[in-house]
């Protein structure tokens, strides 16, 4: 092919009206009227229309007269004139065009990707997610996990925070001795970490103030829609608080933050997903635990007061109260049973039987756990001892412990818990783009 210009992508033809300009991607659609072609081609950002007729027909049937055919999918490029189109998506067309194929497909995908919705089985979906993840709304879906996860970085890097790496091949279970992947090194016992609890917390030591973005792993052998066995979780901790609402302020500011970034990165797929982003409120509310039990009790008159937990039914009545209530659909529930969060939850001072802790609840389900940590090493002698949980994994951590800790809290966001409340599909599975569950662990 002559060459035009640099390739350019379907996003910027709008700046080149009149021109010559040289695209490439997947041939997306092609369909006959009459005597025109026309052709959509799907780069990584958007598409573009072209239309051929005349001799231009002629050329390519020319290449679909090759066996095998040119079928979707196919990748190509094109090069053509972009002019106004008022009826063609996005008002312009590319005309005059001189196709080139880069590499043939002729077997139909396993999922037709050019219809405006996917349709296909949910196994389906996953089974083949290589292919379906390519249709636009799969990628948008993933588009904005990206702006999601740059929003967290942003906003915390803007307050010195230092991002950090942390092993994912571990010791110690962090949260608790169940849901841990077992794993052989070299013929010791190890794990999959189960958050960068322990070393996060290790490294307010060094720098104060960390974050890191990664994955988990969670081996929960249950089936349902808002787990799975292998996570992103965005996970922050700094030193220097006065308690956990210090933690509190710092998660509020932290998710203004990312809603920004996907409004400001995230704006064609959020367009194009039909998203509506929850505003946060400048004071998110809070409610303590066994408030939350109590008001469970009176609004809908189903004694949980007692339970150690909140179950997903709880959360989402939590979460329509906070919207009528207080209009927001984020809502904080704080001061959780001490027996029931890990061992490395800072009590509460006035009432030890409950912690300074929370959890962050989008739209009626957990979408961040956090709360202030025990930065003494007594106290965590103490507690492991109290739990029955044995000195020598924790040994390092306790390390750090005892040569010197600042109060110190921070928090863990499920990046999928988030991308499944905004965009309201009806599985955890659909926002991971290559679920890990029970059954699968391929693709
Ligand atoms: P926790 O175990 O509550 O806390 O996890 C924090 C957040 O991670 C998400 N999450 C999950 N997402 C998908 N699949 C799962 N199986 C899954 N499990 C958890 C949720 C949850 O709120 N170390 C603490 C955090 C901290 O205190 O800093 C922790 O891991 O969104």
């Amino acid at each position: 092919m002559e060459h035009v210009m640099e390739r350019i992508r379907t996003v910027e033809l709008a700046a080149h009206v009149g021109q010559r300009v040289h695209v490439a991607g997947w041939l997306h659609a092609r369909r006959r009227l009459g005597g025109l072609t026309f052709l959509t081609i799907r780069d990584g950002w958007g598409l573009a229309q072209v239309v051929a007729e005349g001799e231009e027909v002629a050329a390519l049937d020319a290449l679909e007269a090759n066996a095998p055919g040119l079928g979707v999918e196919s990748v190509v490029a094109v090069e053509a004139r972009v002019t106004l189109a008022p009826r063609a998506p996005g008002g312009l067309e590319l005309v005059e065009p001189r196709v080139e194929v880069i590499s043939r497909v002729s077997e139909p995908p396993p999922v037709a990707l050019n219809k405006h919705d996917l349709k296909a089985s949910l196994t389906t979906l996953l089974e083949s997610a290589a292919v379906t993840n390519r249709h636009p709304t799969r990628r948008a879906v993933f588009r904005l996990a990206a702006a999601a996860m740059a929003g967290f970085r942003e906003t915390l890097l803007a307050r010195d925070f230092t991002e950090i790496q942390t092993p994912k091949l571990v010791a110690a279970a962090t949260e608790s001795g169940a849901n841990v992947f077992h794993l052989d090194y070299f013929g010791r016992d190890a794990y999959l970490a189960q958050s960068p609890q322990l070393y996060k917390q290790m490294m307010v030591g060094v720098f104060e103030r960390v974050f890191e973005v990664g994955p988990v792993f969670r081996a929960e052998p249950h089936d349902t829609t808002r787990h799975i066995n292998e996570y992103v979780s965005l996970d922050a901790e700094m030193g220097f608080i006065q308690d956990h609402r210090d933690v509190m302020a710092l998660l509020r500011d932290v998710l203004a933050g990312m809603l920004a970034a996907l409004r400001a990165r995230g704006e064609r797929e959020l367009a194009l997903l039909d998203v509506t982003l929850p505003e946060v409120p400048p004071e998110i509310p809070a409610i303590a635990f066994t408030e939350a039990q109590d008001l469970i009790f009176a609004r809908h008159g189903v004694d949980v007061r007692g339970e150690p937990d909140l179950s997903p039914q709880d959360e989402r009545w939590l979460g329509e109260w906070a919207w009528e209530a207080h209009g927001s659909d984020f809502l904080y529930v704080t001061g959780y049973p001490t027996h029931k969060r890990a061992f490395y939850t800072h009590p509460d001072p006035a009432r030890p039987a409950y912690t300074n802790s929370f959890d962050l609840m989008l739209r009626g389900m957990e979408l961040v756990s956090g709360g202030q940590r025990l930065h003494r090493y007594e106290d965590y002698r103490a507690v492991l001892a109290e739990r029955g949980l044995p000195l020598a994994p924790f040994r390092d951590y306790l390390e750090a412990m005892r040569y010197g800790m600042p109060p110190h809290g921070g928090f863990g966001l499920g990046l999928e818990r988030l991308l499944m409340q905004l965009t309201g599909l009806p599985t955890i599975k659909l926002v991971a783009l290559f679920p890990r569950d029970l059954t699968r662990l391929t693709p």
